[in-house]
């Protein structure tokens, strides 16, 4: 697999980084060691960057804003055009490299860096939109409006199960809003974060523009927390768990810096008596197993009407005995390994809690045997999609949790008021979907009273995962209430200015003051 990562890494140019072996796996101190999660073998180690590395990228991300807040926003844009065409040549190597380092299926791999590819294509429009208001005044011959300027560098954060797609919507809208960015990703995904900053930054560079994509790879103590507290990075945006969450928003808060957050989410899909069943079945396949379960937008709750409960549970149960669990390179393979021996730990004991508290096993429950795997006998950290029932009281503790794996809990329900109600009754509030062939019922899920879906995503007869980047992306309640993406998320990356201009030559007061001189 190592030559896997080899033939990666060269054809993307990157042969040669000096941060990243692929010889010496040794672990050492100063370093971390990159696992392929289909094997559990070091595939490449990577230098860990220290106080003084952060320091100077830090430093760099400043000097670099203070230059590219000068270019004009369309010239910007063109170096993102200029990225998004190089992130096309790349789709595919990228896309292989994402599935290598964290297990996700090579479609969704090569997806996700389509999705990047999609942001900068926004970006790129959205460089030549970046409008404000005018607003007429109350005073006679004045005028008043306002302008959005760029805000400074980003420092963005980033997860481990999108370690392409989530600094795409980031660095794509900040660069066309002028700011430079700084990015921390997770240090389960080093090697794309390398491979796909480089190759921005080499365009950017090229086109005589340094500095304006900075990575750093380091420890949370070390880089991570130095980044949050740093007043020279107006905005963090980051991606995580909501521990982690709260965490970065309190240190953020301290020093009164903005904070984007997109954190966890604990996604239902409820079918409704009426829903087209064939649609529902593929859509809750897809989003509870792709990506193995490690999407925020994964679909972790199934709420079904009663009297289509019965014939959809044997429906599923067959549908996922069908579900090849594998090397996430192989063709037809939808599940691959989680991210880490950690992460299977995490689901053994979320179906031990489950199993404690009335769940009732459906399907899989365990990890996955070398021996049904795709190709048979690979050593990763494998474990079976699992849908568990919960017992007929409908309480089952532990689907509040998002566990970060492919378990999907299935409740039951009379009245769509109800199902509302139980989708809604949880910390999280990222994703959701319907699936009825109702208009009252779709609407009723959508009532812009806001008595409906408490999430940031609604989706009607579409599963929870699989967002176009077209729209505001994140959620509400414990995941954060950041919005990333389409929609008018740029002006996040933005400061606001309300300018008025006084050309009456005479002073007039606002509210009808007078001043007697
Ligand atoms: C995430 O899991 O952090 O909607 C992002 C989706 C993807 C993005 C997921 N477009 O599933």
């Amino acid at each position: 697999m190592a030559s896997e990562l080899a033939s990666i890494l060269n054809t993307l140019g990157l042969g040669d980084d000096p941060r990243l072996a692929l010889d010496n796996v040794e672990p050492a101190a100063g370093f971390v060691v990159c696992e392929n999660p289909t094997t559990a073998e070091p595939i490449a180690r990577v230098r860990l960057d220290d106080a003084d590395a952060y320091e100077r990228a830090a430093g760099e991300a400043y000097a670099a804003f203070l230059r590219w807040r000068t270019v004009p926003a369309p010239v910007r844009g063109q170096v993102v055009r200029a990225i998004g065409d190089e992130l096309r040549t790349h789709r595919d190597a990228l896309g292989r490299l994402v599935s290598l380092e964290v297990g996700k299926s090579l479609p969704e791999g090569i997806g996700e860096v389509q999705e990047t590819v999609d942001i900068a294509d926004f970006a790129v429009g959205l460089s030549r939109q970046l409008y404000g208001l005018t607003m007429p005044s109350e005073r006679p011959m004045h005028a008043m409006r306002e302008q959005w300027l760029p805000l400074g560098p980003i420092g963005v954060i980033t997860a481990f199960n999108f370690p392409n797609a989530v600094w795409g919507w980031n660095a794509m809208l900040a660069a066309v809003c002028g700011d430079s960015v700084l990015w921390k990703p997770s240090l389960l995904a080093p090697l794309t974060a390398i491979a796909t900053n480089t190759i921005c930054q080499r365009v950017a560079s090229r086109m005589g523009h340094e500095g304006v994509f900075g990575l750093i790879i380091g420890e949370d103590q070390v880089v991570g927390e130095r980044i949050i507290a740093d007043k020279r990075f107006p905005l963090i945006s980051a991606t995580g768990s909501c521990r982690m969450g709260r965490h970065v928003g309190a240190i953020v808060a301290q020093r009164l810096g903005r904070c984007l957050l997109e954190l966890g989410g604990n996604n239902a899909l409820i079918v409704e008596r009426d829903a087209d069943l064939d649609l529902a079945l593929k859509s809750v396949v897809f989003g509870a197993i792709g990506t193995a379960g490690q999407r925020c937008t994964t679909t972790r709750r199934l709420y079904l009407h009663e009297s289509i409960a019965g014939e959809f549970c044997e429906r599923l149960v067959r549908a996922y005995a069908s579900v090849k669990v594998g090397d996430p390179l192989a063709k037809g393979v939808l599940c691959g390994p989680l991210v880490s021996k950690a992460a299977v730990e995490g689901f053994e004991k979320a179906i031990v809690a489950a199993k404690a508290q009335g769940g009732e096993i459906l399907a899989g429950g365990s990890r996955a045997e070398p021996t049904k795997l795709t190709p048979p006998g690979l050593s990763g950290h494998f474990v079976q999609p699992t849908i568990v029932r919960a017992p007929a009281s409908g309480e089952l503790p532990i689907a509040r949790e998002e566990t970060f794996a492919p378990i999907l809990y299935v409740f039951t329900f009379k009245t769509l008021e109800e199902a509302i109600a139980k989708q809604n009754d949880v910390d999280q509030g990222l994703s959701s979907a319907i699936f009825t062939e109702s208009a009252r019922s779709a609407e009723r899920f959508l009532d812009p009273s806001g008595a409906g879906s408490d999430c940031g995503l609604a989706y009607v007869n579409l599963g929870t995962s699989g967002a176009e980047i077209g729209g505001a992306f994140g959620g509400e309640k414990d995941t954060g209430g950041g919005r990333e993406s389409g929609s008018d998320s740029w002006k996040a990356y933005m400061r606001r200015q309300t300018v008025a201009v006084n050309f009456s030559g005479e002073l007039r007061l606002a509210q009808g003051i007078e001043l007697d001189l």
